[in-house]
C-alpha cells in the first residue's frame, strides 16, 4: 500500500501530506502516519504544515472502522502528539474539514482556511459526539461559547468566512497552502505555548451558565428524541467545569457509550444506505445520456415543483400545459414559492428572476422537440398518461428520456404506448417536489441501462436522493404506506382516538402521525382512490370513518376539518367533535367492542406492518435492498432518521419478535388484514436480519 502520509520539505518547513482518498478519512494508517511523520519532523524541520491531498483536508474519522476492533493509535492520542509538538504545526483547512478533521485542526497550533472550505463537527448526525477533543478544544479557542455549542450540537458545517468570524481559523487565503507555509516560517522558533488549547483553562460564570441553560432547551427541542446533541452539549459544558484531561476522559466515555447505541448504529446505517441507493445496480453498464434541456408536462403542484427543481439546478425548462391560464397559474405559483425565500435571505430577487428566466412556457407539444429529458406530471389516470406518451413519442427527439411522475400506475403499460419503451421510466417525486429530497426511479421492464443512469445522474445534479424501484402498485413508498394507514384506521375503529394514534407515532419519532398525514394529503384523495378500486368488503369497512368524514365535508386541512379541526390562520389542530361522533357511530354500526389500546400496540402494529410489507417488496424484487427502503422512508415520509428506517428498526427489534407478532395478528380477529411475508418468516427462522439479506443479495 502506498504511504497515506508523507512529508515534503519546503525550506525549514515540513509539509505533511495526508493522502487517503476519497475524503482523507482518519483511517488507522493515516493516524499512524501522522504520528510518525510529525515525530520525524521534530529533528528535520523548524515548523510543520498539515495538509490533505485532493483539495480537502480531512472529512473525519473513518466511519467504517466503528464497531470493529480499534487499531492504535486512537485519534485522541494522535492529537495529543500534534498539540504537544515541539515545533509549531499549521493546518491547511480546505474542502471538507469535518469531525475528527476539525479536531485535528484544533490540535494544530494555527489554522489557515481556503475560501470554499467547510468546517464542522457533524458527529451528532451519526449519533455520536466529537470524540477526539472537539468538545474540549473548541470552547477553549472560541471566544463565544454559543459558537462552540452550535458547532457541536447542530452538526451543521460553516463556511471559512464564518469560521474566521467566530475565531475558528487564523486566516482565510486563496492559496491556503502557500499562506500556511508562510505562517509556519513566521512562527518557527517563536514561543507558541499559548496556542496549545489543552493549556487554556475555562471557568463557569453566571452568564455562561445562562447560555448553557438556554441552549439545553433549544438543543433538546431540535433533537426530537435523538440523544447525541444533548450529550455533545453536556460535554462542552464539562470544559467549563473540569480540567482538560478530565473533560477528555468524560468525552471519550460518552463517545464509547454512543458508538454502540441503537441510535448511532441507525444513523450510520442510513448514512451509508443513502450513498448506496444512489449507485447504479450491478447489472447496469454504460454512461448517462447528456441532458441540456428539460421538458415538464403539467404546471400543477407536482409539475411546478419538478420544474422548480430543474430550474434551481440550472437547467432550461420548457413547461407545457393545456392552456395559457394553467401556465399563468403555475408560473405565478412557482415565482411566489421562490419569492418566499427572499424574506429569510435564502434567495435574492435576482435569484428568483434568474430561475424564472430559465422557464419557457408553451401549449404546443412541438416545443418539446429539443428536450433531452421530458417528465410528465399530468392527471393520474392511465388513459391520460397513455395519451400523453403517444404524443410524446411523436414529438420527442430520438434518444430523449421520457419519464412519468406517476405515483403508482404500471409504467410498462405506459411505455408500451410508445415506439421507444427503452427510453421510458418512472421518476416519482414527492410533494413539494422542490423540497422533498426523495426521487423514486422506477426501472420498467424495457428501460435501457443508459436511461436509468441518466435518471441517477439527474438525481445527483438536482440534489435528490434516489432509490430504484421496479414496477409494482405504489412502487416502494406508497405501497408500504397502505398497510401502515390501514392499521392506523383499524386502531381507531378498535378504540384508539386519532390523537392517541398520532401521538404514539410522533413519540416514536415520526415528524407527523398517520392520521394528521391523511388530513394533510386530503381525505378525499384516499376516498376517490378507494372508489376507483374494487376493494373487498372487509377492506372497505376499515375506511368507513374516513369515508363518512369526506361525505360530511370534512376533507382534512384543505377544508379546515378532517379527523381534526384546523385553525384557519395557524393550522393548529384540535379535536373535531364531528369526527368523534362519526367514530362512535361507526363503531356501534360495525358492532365493535372497543378496548383500551396501548401506545406500544399502536407502534408495533403500524411499524411492523411497514416492515412486513417491506419484506414483500423485497421478495418481489420491487426494491433492490432493504436499505433502499429505509432511504425511501427517511427521505420521502419523515421517518425518524435516528431509528434508521422501517427495515433497520425491525432488525433492531429482532425479526424473530417481529415475525411472531405479525403471525399473532394474522390469526387474530383482524387477521384478514395481514399477509405475513414468507421472506420475513424465513429470515426470522434463520436468525437473520434485513442487513444479512442485503449482504447476501446485493
Ligand atoms: N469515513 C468513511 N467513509 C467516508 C467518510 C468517513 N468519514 N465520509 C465519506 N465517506 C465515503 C462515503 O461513504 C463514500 O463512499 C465516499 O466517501 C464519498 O462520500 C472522532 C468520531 C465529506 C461531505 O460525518 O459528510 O470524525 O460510496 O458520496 O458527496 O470526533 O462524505 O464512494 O464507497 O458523501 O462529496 C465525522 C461524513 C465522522 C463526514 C463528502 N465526519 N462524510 O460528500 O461524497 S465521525 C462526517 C460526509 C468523527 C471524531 C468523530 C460526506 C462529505 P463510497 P460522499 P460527497
Amino acid at each position: 500500500m502506498t504511504k497515506s502520509v508523507t512529508t515534503e520539505m519546503r525550506g525549514d518547513v515540513a509539509v505533511i501530506w495526508i493522502d487517503n482518498p476519497p475524503v482523507n478519512a482518519l483511517s488507522y494508517h493515516v493516524r499512524q502516519g501522522i504520528v510518525a511523520e510529525l515525530a520525524a519532523a521534530q529533528s528535520t524541520a523548524k515548523a510543520a504544515v498539515l495538509a490533505g491531498r485532493g483539495g480537502t483536508f480531512i472529512a473525519g474519522a473513518d466511519i467504517r472502522e466503528f464497531g470493529k476492533p480499534l487499531i492504535d493509535p486512537i485519534l485522541p492520542d494522535v492529537l495529543d502528539h500534534v498539540e504537544a509538538s515541539g515545533i509549531p504545526v499549521v493546518a491547511v483547512v480546505e474542502g471538507n474539514t469535518l469531525g475528527g478533521g476539525l479536531e485535528t485542526a484544533l490540535a494544530c497550533h494555527y489554522r489557515v482556511a481556503a475560501p470554499k472550505a467547510k468546517l464542522g463537527l457533524p458527529e451528532v448526525n451519526l449519533g455520536l459526539l466529537p470524540g477526539a477533543g472537539g468538545t474540549q478544544r473548541a470552547p477553549r479557542l472560541l471566544p463565544n461559547v454559543a459558537d462552540a455549542i452550535t458547532l457541536a450540537a447542530s452538526g451543521r458545517p460553516i463556511s471559512a468566512a464564518k469560521a474566521m468570524d467566530i475565531g475558528l481559523v487564523d486566516q482565510v487565503a486563496d492559496d491556503a497552502l502557500d499562506a500556511a507555509v508562510k505562517l509556519a516560517e513566521e512562527v518557527a522558533g517563536k514561543n507558541f505555548e499559548d496556542r496549545r488549547l489543552s493549556k487554556v483553562s475555562l471557568a463557569m460564570t453566571p452568564d455562561i451558565e445562562a447560555v448553557f441553560e438556554a441552549s439545553l432547551t433549544e438543543v433538546t427541542k431540535k433533537a426530537k428524541g435523538a440523544h447525541a446533541p444533548v450529550r455533545a452539549l453536556q460535554s462542552i459544558r464539562n470544559a467549563f467545569e473540569m480540567p482538560f484531561r478530565e473533560g477528555m476522559d468524560q468525552e471519550r466515555a460518552t463517545f464509547k457509550e454512543l458508538v454502540v447505541s441503537d441510535q448511532s448504529n441507525a444513523l450510520r446505517h442510513i448514512f451509508f444506505a443513502e450513498r448506496q441507493s444512489a449507485k447504479p445496480p450491478s447489472d447496469v453498464s454504460g454512461t448517462p445520456r447528456k441532458v441540456a434541456k428539460v421538458g415538464i408536462l403539467g404546471a400543477g403542484t407536482m409539475g411546478g415543483g419538478i420544474a422548480m427543481t430543474y430550474a434551481e439546478a440550472g437547467f432550461p425548462v420548457t413547461m407545457l400545459e393545456m392552456s395559457d391560464a394553467a401556465l399563468d397559474k403555475g408560473l405565478a405559483t412557482m415565482e411566489a414559492n421562490w419569492s418566499r425565500g427572499i424574506k429569510s435571505g435564502r434567495i435574492t430577487e435576482q435569484g428568483v428572476a434568474e430561475r424564472m428566466a430559465r422557464l419557457t412556457r408553451t401549449t404546443d407539444y412541438a416545443d418539446l422537440a429539443d428536450c433531452d429529458l421530458i417528465i410528465e406530471a399530468v392527471f393520474e389516470t392511465m388513459e391520460v398518461k397513455r395519451e400523453v406518451f403517444k404524443k410524446l413519442d411523436q414529438v420527442a427527439k430520438p434518444g430523449a428520456v421520457l419519464a412519468t411522475n406517476t405515483s403508482y400506475l404500471d409504467i410498462n403499460e405506459i411505455a408500451a404506448e410508445t415506439s421507444r419503451p427503452q427510453d421510458v421510466l418512472g421518476m416519482h417525486y414527492f410533494s413539494p417536489a422542490n423540497i422533498m429530497p426523495l426521487l423514486e426511479i422506477v426501472r420498467a421492464d424495457k428501460t435501457a441501462d443508459d436511461v436509468l443512469l441518466t435518471a441517477l445522474d439527474m438525481a445527483k445534479k438536482t440534489r435528490k436522493t434516489p432509490a430504484i424501484a421496479r414496477v409494482g402498485h405504489g412502487f416502494i413508498g406508497n405501497r408500504m404506506l397502505t398497510p401502515y394507514l390501514r392499521q392506523a384506521n383499524l386502531l381507531i375503529l378498535e378504540g384508539a382516538s386519532p390523537e392517541q394514534v398520532d401521538k404514539a407515532l410522533t413519540d416514536f419519532g415520526w415528524a407527523m402521525g398517520p392520521i394528521s398525514v391523511s388530513d394533510l394529503a386530503g381525505l378525499d384523495i384516499g376516498y376517490k382512490s378507494r372508489k376507483d378500486q374494487d376493494l373487498s368488503e372487509h377492506e372497505q369497512r376499515i375506511y368507513t370513518v374516513a369515508d363518512r368524514l369526506v361525505e360530511a365535508g370534512h376533507l382534512g386541512q384543505k377544508s379546515g376539518s378532517g379527523f381534526y379541526n384546523y385553525d384557519k390562520a395557524t393550522r393548529a389542530r384540535s379535536e373535531n367533535p364531528e369526527a368523534t361522533k362519526i367514530i362512535e357511530e361507526v363503531r356501534a354500526e360495525l358492532g365493535i367492542n372497543t378496548r383500551a389500546i396501548s401506545d406500544e400496540e399502536i407502534v408495533e402494529r403500524t411499524m411492523f406492518a411497514l416492515a412486513n410489507e417491506g419484506a414483500h417488496v423485497l421478495a418481489e424484487g420491487v426494491a433492490q435492498r432493504a436499505s433502499d427502503i429505509d432511504v425511501v422512508y427517511n427521505h420521502g415520509y419523515g421517518y425518524p432518521r435516528w431509528r434508521g428506517g422501517p427495515m433497520f428498526y425491525a432488525s433492531t427489534v429482532g425479526l424473530k419478535d417481529v415475525a411472531a407478532r405479525v403471525m399473532e395478528w394474522s390469526e387474530g380477529s383482524s387477521g384478514v388484514h395481514w399477509t405475513p411475508s414468507d421472506l420475513l418468516m424465513s429470515l426470522a427462522d434463520e436468525g437473520k436480519d434485513f442487513g444479512d439479506y442485503d449482504k447476501e443479495n446485493t
